[in-house]
């Protein structure tokens, strides 16, 4: 079951022992606010040093670097949509984000990772809109990917972690 490899907690996903972690970043991949400002934080500025290398990334696809001073070996870096009342192709780029990201990861050898709510922030993605599109194309990637072992959703605080705790007994039944 697809289910069991599947992991929702509330926390903060600097702190995570996994493989990889997933930065929710921007098009030039020089840090910012937010989740990818914790990570750039908690890994040091060697990690702005790697990412300076890369050139930027568009929105929906991912880029990896090292993790420095995190416990995650891994940074996957993907760049979310900006919300922008959903008919600018948000939905599909957010689910590409999700997708981008996991064939990264096999391809680095990455067994467990963890990603934050993409785009749910400074981007303004409507929470539970998004929390579905991560849900159903983790689900989908998973059964093409026997080699993830487990991913680890990261909700930052009560109403995030609840809201994925609804939406995946819809998604994962
Ligand atoms: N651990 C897990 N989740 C977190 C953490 C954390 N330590 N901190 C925040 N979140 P955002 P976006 C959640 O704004 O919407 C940056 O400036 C947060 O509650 O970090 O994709 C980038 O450089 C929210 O649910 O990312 C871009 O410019 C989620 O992470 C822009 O923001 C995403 O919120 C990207 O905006």
């Amino acid at each position: 079951m697809v289910s069991e490899r599947i992991e929702i907690i509330e926390g903060d996903i600097t702190r995570q022992q996994v493989d990889a972690i997933v930065n929710a970043a921007n098009s030039s991949l020089l840090g910012g606010g937010g989740v990818d400002g914790a990570i750039h934080r908690a890994a040091g500025p060697e990690l702005l040093a790697e990412c300076r290398t890369l050139g930027g990334c568009p929105t929906g696809e991912a880029r990896i670097t090292r993790g420095y001073k995190l416990p995650a070996r891994y940074v996957i870096h993907t760049v979310g949509p900006v919300w922008h009342g959903g008919d600018h192709n948000e939905d599909q780029l957010l689910a590409a984000c999700y997708r981008n990201s996991l064939k990264l990861a096999v391809e680095h050898g990455v067994r467990t990772i963890a990603f934050p709510a993409i785009s749910t922030g400074a981007y303004r993605f409507p929470l539970k809109r998004a929390t579905r599109i991560a849900l159903q194309e983790v689900k989908t990637s998973l059964e093409q990917e026997p080699s993830i072992a487990k991913v680890i959703f990261v909700c930052f605080g009560r109403h995030a972690y609840e809201v994925y705790r609804e939406i995946a007994a819809e998604v994962l039944k």
